[in-house]
């Protein structure tokens, strides 16, 4: 057993001891069903922003735009390059390429290795640095060896993005249209607030269905055309409380298997000051580190939004399975909705 103790209000154990997937163990084949059940029109929505935007690194100062190459081929380059350099006789053009991609630029998924937290879960009056279901740092999420080694080594060997790959990611899933009762203006959504709205819109949420919040911080990020503005971003559309215990306590209780959102971290970035020990990213913690509920972040849910409140509906099927990435902390994704 990896630990004695584990973190209030978190689910370690209770989907096996050596679990990594997390609450994506209530995408059951019921749940394929459901939302197989929501094809009625035959109508299919790209839920994923162009992978080079937001543009720059105004949004993160880390995360860097995809980088396109190619490799040397017979002293020329692996691209528009002409086969019959091979043999005169070949008529073909061939082009290769690769990226340089930060995992969590774009629309995205957040492996369960990417957020943890400090806590002595030995009970030997020391925090160490675990992830979720007690899975460590360095054995199980190993880090590179020193700042020169950054490029290599870091490798998720427990929790990395290809265990959620692995289930292909399907299932009936609800929007909630924050942006039309939020406006455009950042508001920080807490728990009476997110009900009111799911009351007056008639959303309504199941064990298992994946849920997706509709902001429009993604038509922000479309209207700045590569070139982001921080300070409009950092005051544009909704967010959640994450330091609202109440909403804190709901996301445990509905059973949504994921949480995803067009903004940019689901929850206020930064949340809002409180005293005392805590975490930066309370809904991160909560999600990732203690319920292993995998996040969504920066999606484009604009036009199915829009067809659904035309509708008058708000569930979907949804398939978004990452790239199979063996230790990858997150991944791009080009989710598809179906109607
Ligand atoms: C932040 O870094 C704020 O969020 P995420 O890593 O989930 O994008």
């Amino acid at each position: 057993m990896r630990w004695k103790n584990r973190p209030q209000g978190s689910n370690w154990g209770d989907f096996g001891v050596d679990d990594e997937l997390g609450r994506l163990n209530l995408l059951t084949p019921e749940k394929v069903l459901q939302g197989v059940a929501q094809v009625q029109e035959g109508r299919s929505f790209c839920l994923s922003l162009p992978l080079d935007l937001p543009g720059g690194n105004a949004l993160n100062r880390f995360r860097y735009p995809p980088r396109r190459f190619t490799s040397g081929r017979e002293g020329k380059l692996n691209y528009n390059f002409e086969l019959n350099r091979l043999n005169p006789a070949f008529t073909d053009v061939v082009s290769d390429d690769a990226v340089l991609l930060f995992t969590q630029y774009s629309t995205q998924w957040d492996a369960l290795s990417h957020v943890g937290g400090l806590f002595d879960a030995d009970g030997d009056g020391v925090a160490e640095p675990l992830y979720y279901n007690g899975w460590r740092a360095g054995p199980d999420v190993q880090g590179p060896a020193g700042c020169d080694d950054a490029l290599e080594g870091v490798n998720a060997r427990r929790l990395g993005i290809e265990k959620m790959a692995e289930t292909a990611v399907s299932g009936r899933a609800v929007l909630i249209n924050l942006a039309r009762h939020c406006g455009r203006e950042r508001v920080l959504v807490d728990h009476a607030r997110l009900m009111a709205i799911c009351a007056a819109d008639e959303v309504v949420i199941e064990p298992g269905d994946m849920v997706c919040l509709y902001t429009g911080f993604a038509d922000v990020i479309l209207e700045m055309d590569g070139k982001p503005d921080a300070q409009r971003l950092a005051s544009s559309c909704a967010v959640l409380d994450g330091r609202d215990p109440a909403l804190l306590q709901w996301i445990t209780d509905s059973g949504l298997s994921v949480l995803i959102a067009d903004n940019y971290a689901v929850e206020a970035y930064p949340a809002r000051e409180t005293e005392g020990c805590c975490a930066a990213l309370p809904l991160h913690e909560h999600c990732l580190f203690k319920l292993g509920i995998h996040l969504g972040e920066l999606w484009y849910l604009t036009e199915l939004a829009e067809y659904l409140q035309a509708k008058g509906r708000s569930r979907f099927l949804l398939t978004a399975p990452p790239l199979r990435l063996p230790g990858a902390v997150g991944s791009p994704v080009t989710p598809v909705a179906m109607v």
